[in-house]
């Protein structure tokens, strides 16, 4: 499955109870990324400069780095994947339709936490507190903003065309949002 939502909409909160939950393996293209600048990797060289602006990692990178993950971590996949952070573009989207094809899966359900914007923007400069991300700035958390809109949003009708996007009130604690997903995943 995938978990969608703008930025600070609470996805990698969310995923960590679905993991928790159902046993999913979890992938998070942020966190994947945050690791490769961490080791100075040459993709992580190249993936600060994006994110630090708030912009996306070019679609060709991300891809590459997904298809990578998924290869050295099949044997964890049994139980299925909570696809946190990708895909964030149409073309990302086909990507991943394609990978899980030749890998005889498919995405089942795209669960998006749907939150307003000032909710967004509050909960992100308060994480900017602690959470040391160059990207949680107020500055860069609208850039983000504005790039979700113009490239991530068009896939909920990408989803919704095939039938496969649920969206969810992402608002509430904690626990009352969780409560909804799973209801939709039992569904
Ligand atoms: P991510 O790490 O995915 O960052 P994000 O969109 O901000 O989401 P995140 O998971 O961190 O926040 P969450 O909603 O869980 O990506 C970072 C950057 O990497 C991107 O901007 C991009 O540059 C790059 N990147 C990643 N994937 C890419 C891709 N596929 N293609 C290209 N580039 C890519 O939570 C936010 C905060 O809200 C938390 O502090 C949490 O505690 C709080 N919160 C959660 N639920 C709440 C609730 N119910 N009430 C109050 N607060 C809540």
């Amino acid at each position: 499955m995938v978990i969608f939502g703008a930025p600070g909409s609470g996805k990698g909160t969310q995923s960590d109870k679905l993991i928790e939950k159902y046993g999913f393996y979890h992938i998070s293209t942020g966190d994947v990324l945050r690791d490769q600048i961490a080791r100075k990797t040459e993709a992580g060289i190249l993936a600060d400069r994006y994110i630090s602006e708030g912009h996306l990692v070019p679609d060709e990178h991300i891809i590459k780095i997904l298809g990578d993950v998924l290869d050295e971590n099949r044997e964890k996949m049994a139980n299925g994947i909570v696809f946190d952070g990708f895909p964030r573009t149409v073309n990302q989207a086909v990507a991943l339709e394609q990978m899980l094809k030749e890998r005889g899966s498919e995405v089942n359900a795209v669960i998006g936490l749907e939150v307003d914007e000032d909710e967004l923007i509050a909960r992100l400069v308060n994480r900017g507190k602690t959470s040391g991300r160059k990207d949680d700035n107020p500055e860069t958390i609208r850039e983000r903003l504005v790039v979700y809109h113009d490239s991530t949003c068009p896939l909920k009708e990408f989803y919704t065309k095939n039938n496969k996007y649920r969206g969810i009130d992402g608002t509430g604690s904690v626990d009352e949002i969780f409560e909804r997903i799973c209801k939709e995943i039992e569904r």
